[in-house]
């Protein structure tokens, strides 16, 4: 083979200068108009100060903040909860957050009070920049009732709307980032799943809360379902 060729075929497999295939755009995912990025909780309650702050959640924000031009459809969510909602530990006598009780729908973990409905907590991290977002969606809202997923709450039955809306605007796959990577992200993307679409998971655009291994349970459950797991700079900027 002549010495052209070589540096030409070593170029398309993306071995020049030790970068990986996927740092050439050819290999890079082009979100189009079927495609949804999901920012899921990307609130107070879960950054630096909130009440129930993620380690790193604070740096999800730069990451989705540059995704987000590349996307054509936003989805934000907040979790939305009532006070002495169910999912929070001061809601029964003697238990504390992070341990578990029995609701009607199963195992519920406990959670300190957090993302309560029209507090500054349950806001939007300030820094959060996603302006072409056309939908937030609220869950949790139900007092006797969690929902981790932005598409079904914990009863798996209950539906959000989500489902039906990413449908009608002819969504076919989704990009899910956010808060936090073991609970709200998972869920969501599983249920995106469920639900029949194609479900990404940027993982450099999460962070977990990783209680008693949760992190590493939630990647082995998605992967499962088929969710794909992948960094943002797999993405085509736009
Ligand atoms: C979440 C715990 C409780 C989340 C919400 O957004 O992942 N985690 N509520
Ligand atoms: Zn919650």
């Amino acid at each position: 083979m002549h010495r052209r060729t070589l540096v030409k075929s070593a170029a398309a497999l993306g071995l020049a200068g030790g970068l990986g295939f996927n740092a050439f755009a050819a290999g890079k995912i082009k979100p189009g108009a079927k495609a949804a990025l999901i920012v899921v909780d990307v609130q107070n309650c879960f950054l630096d100060g909130g009440t129930l702050a993620v380690k790193g959640g604070n740096e999800v924000i730069p990451v989705i903040n540059a995704l987000a031009p590349a996307f054509e459809n936003i989805v934000v969510t907040q979790d939305w909860h009532t006070a002495g909602h169910a999912s929070f530990a001061s809601t029964y006598s003697g238990k504390k957050p992070f341990e578990t009780t029995k609701l009607s729908y199963g195992t519920q973990v406990l959670w300190p009070d957090h993302c309560v409905q029209g507090t500054d907590d349950a806001a939007l991290g300030k820094e959060l920049k996603v302006p072409t977002a056309q939908l937030v969606i609220r869950k949790g809202f139900h007092k006797d009732m969690d929902s981790y997923s932005a598409f079904e709450e914990a009863d798996h039955k209950t539906a959000t709307g989500l489902a039906g809306y990413l449908k009608a605007r002819g969504i076919k796959t989704v990009y899910v980032t956010g808060l936090a990577t073991d609970f709200c992200v998972a869920w969501t993307a599983m249920d995106a799943r469920k639900a029949g679409f194609d479900a990404y998971v940027i993982e450099d655009a999460t962070r977990g809360i990783d209680l008693n291994g949760s992190l590493a349970a939630a990647w082995k459950q998605m992967a499962a379902k088929g969710v794909k797991r992948i960094q943002s700079a797999d993405i085509q900027a736009a």
